[in-house]
């Protein structure tokens, strides 16, 4: 066994690896880039090595700084995590002529399944279904046509070297098919440098459905079930599951049986994923296969008991896969939900910065695989996931409700995350139904997210929350200060819930294990032990668990739970009457003013005070994401006020223009 790995990666997924190491009794080596310095991985490996600036093109894809990494400090092995150089061929080999081992499949299996057409081609030789279509390289936009429809339409047009939805087109036409063959070429030529394409028969409906396989240097081979991977959103996962909910025991059996046949035909070892999409009759057929250990590798592990990092280092070491598949025994279900740095609210923008706010979540079957801690800095430099979110239990419905529990009292401030949209995308029947595609979250949140729905009870149920609240902390301020010698302090017990438009007289009886509110006169039993400053309310309201995140605000309450935020107030009945008469406050109109609809920075004003404009005139760009994003006229009008130059670095809504 080894004495000292090398993890060649960051993040959650390193953290994940050096908590495997220890439990081995194998040391670690991190390695970091510059922004990294202070990351969880380097805080939790046994020595760090720095190699280099904090773009990723700068340290944790250089090979040659991570070979010399380990033959520094005498690692017998890397990890390489997924990503980075997970799935590069090359490094591979270079670690293995050092004499460094690769925690990780043969350099040949990795270059075999990263060219589309050929890991298709090879799948096809090993008996695995495979999408039907045209297997070689599409010459130009004729034989494009010819083919597809010949295949019959609708076709999916895939570039070879693809990945992520890129160079990808789906064409129901003659005409789509010669368009598409030309924009996914020069996208392929553009991105990957290898423009070859080729066309198969598009699925429709598709679900996204995948098998993990575990293979020894020793030819044995064994498969670990499936995943479920249908919710995405833009080709970025978002809920994964194991088992699926649309498997039954034969097409899981035949699916296992394949990715099993196609790991033994490319020589595999190591962990590894076969994709396969399968449509709605449960027809299924390969996509790909992926060289690595993969983010939702979780939910494998809490169904199979197993460790696939352990399993991992084992099988690099040269041991003998210690399961035959007879052995592989799934039990209960397990979900994982990717906790994001992003704002569901703005098309998902990254939300960059410092987490001064961090408290995962605890409970019964509940895992947070994370390489985030209460003041770490998320950077603009990597994937800005916070955390995965893992959640097992006896039965589907089960591990759902602790996911929602758990997504509930998971604690981030400072960033802007997609916690409440995660509920959302739990909470919907559908999700409870199984009916899921890869088309779910696009279908079930058309135009993008705003916001959960909230039932009427559950809103009634956070109404009684924040009367209660309310109660305990007057009575709580009642008992500590402001105290008359010689009176007895009176706890309110009457108040009025104001919900926007809507007021509810609540009347709160507090006792030892929690009170009883009374909403418009219909009693709800509360139990719970809150105590004032928690920002965690967690009990029972009506009879049904809850756990709602709180805050107190200044007339009132902020309640989120299930992915809604509520600000209640909760005012004595008079205070109630008087502030029916306050004049409400109106926004100020920002209608005359450009705003930067995301952090980034200003590389252009296109425009002038005193310039008059057209709606659709571009007015300046806004680099963010590496993308540069156009502001344009929505009317016309003329330019008043310039407010911010070229090179300002922007805050969402900063303002840059202002029209007359
Ligand atoms: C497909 C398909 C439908 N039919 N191929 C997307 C990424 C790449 N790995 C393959 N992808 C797809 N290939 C055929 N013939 C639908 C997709 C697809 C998809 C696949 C897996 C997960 C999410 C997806 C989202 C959109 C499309």
């Amino acid at each position: 066994m080894f004495r000292k790995i090398l993890i060649a990666n960051r993040g959650e997924i390193a953290c994940r690896v050096i908590r495997t190491c220890r439990r081995l009794g194998i040391a670690t080596v991190a390695v970091h880039s510059e922004a990294d310095e202070r990351a969880l991985h380097v805080r939790m490996a046994d020595e760090a090595v720095a190699i280099g600036g904090a773009a990723a093109a700068d340290s944790y894809l250089v090979a040659e700084r991570i070979i010399a990494a380990a033959r520094d400090t005498g690692a017998e092995a890397v990890h390489p995590g997924y990503g980075f150089l997970s799935e590069k061929a090359d490094f591979a080999r270079r670690l293995e002529a050092a004499g460094i081992a690769f925690i990780g499949p043969g350099a040949d299996a990795i270059a075999a399944m990263g060219d589309k057409i050929e890991s298709k081609k090879l799948a096809h030789a090993a008996g695995v279904s495979t999408v039907p279509g045209h297997l070689d390289v599409i010459a130009d936009e004729a034989e494009a046509v010819r083919i597809a429809s010949a295949i019959g339409y609708p076709v999916m047009i895939k570039a070879s070297a693809g990945g992520g939805g890129k160079g990808m087109r789906i064409a129901r036409s003659d005409a789509e098919a010669e368009e598409g063959f030309r924009s996914a070429r020069s996208e392929a030529r553009s991105s990957f440098a290898d423009d070859r394409v080729f066309i198969e028969k598009y699925v429709e409906e598709p679900r996204h459905i995948e098998i993990q396989v575990l293979a020894d240097a020793h030819g044995n081979v064994v498969h670990l079930g499936e995943r479920e991977c249908s919710i995405q959103r833009r080709h970025q996962k978002v809920i994964e599951e194991a088992p699926s909910p649309f498997l039954d025991e034969a097409t899981r059996q035949a699916m296992g049986a394949q990715a099993v046949a196609l790991a033994q035909a490319v020589g595999y070892r190591s962990a590894g994923t076969v994709e396969f999409i399968v449509d709605k009759d449960r027809n299924f057929y390969f996509l790909e296969m992926n060289t690595r250990l993969q983010v939702e590798h979780p939910v494998t592990e809490a169904v199979t008991g197993l460790d696939l990092v352990e399993e991992m280092i084992r099988g690099a070491a040269g041991e003998t896969l210690r399961i035959r598949q007879e052995d592989v025994r799934m039990t209960g279900w397990a979900l994982e939900a990717r906790v994001y740095a992003e704002d569901p609210y703005r098309s998902f923008l990254p939300s960059i910065g410092r987490v001064v706010r961090y408290r995962p979540p605890v409970g019964e079957g509940i895992r947070v695989d994370t390489g985030i801690y209460e003041g770490a800095e998320i950077s603009v430099h990597y994937d800005p996931m916070i955390a995965k979110l893992v959640a097992f239990g006896p039965d589907r419905a089960t591990a759902t409700d602790r996911l929602l529990t758990a997504l509930d009292a998971y604690e981030i401030g400072g960033v802007t995350h997609n916690v409440g949209f995660l509920s959302a995308v739990l909470a919907r029947q559908r999700f409870r139904d199984g009916r899921l595609t890869t088309n779910y979250i696009a279908e079930e949140f058309p135009g993008g997210f705003a916001g959960a729905e909230l039932s009427p009870t559950v809103r009634r149920h956070l109404a009684a929350v924040a009367a209660f609240l309310q109660s305990v902390a007057a009575a709580r301020d009642g008992a500590v200060s402001g105290q008359l010698p010689g009176r007895r302090h009176v706890a309110a017990t009457d108040w009025r819930v104001v919900d926007g438009d809507a007021e509810n007289a609540a009347s709160v009886r507090l006792d030892e294990a929690g009170g009883t509110v009374a909403l418009d006169g219909a009693a709800l039993r509360i139990d719970a032990d809150w105590q004032p400053g928690q920002s965690l309310f967690r009990g029972t309201v009506g009879g049904q668990a809850m756990t709602v995140q709180v805050a107190r605000e200044r007339m009132g309450w902020r309640l989120s739970h299930g992915g809604v935020v509520l600000g209640l107030r909760v005012l004595a009945p008079r205070v109630a009457e008087l502030a029916r008469l306050m004049p409400v406050k109106a926004a100020a109109d920002m209608s005359r003013f450009l705003l930067s609809p995301m952090p980034g920075l200003l590389s252009q004003v296109l425009v002038q005070e005193g310039q008059d404009v057209k709606d659709g005139d571009p007015l300046a760009v806004v680099e963010a994401m590496k993308m540069e994003n156009i502001l344009r006229a929505v009317r016309d009008g003329r330019i008043a006020r310039v407010h911010a130059e070229a090179g300002a670095s922007l805050s969402v809504d900063q303002k840059i223009l202002e029209f007359e």
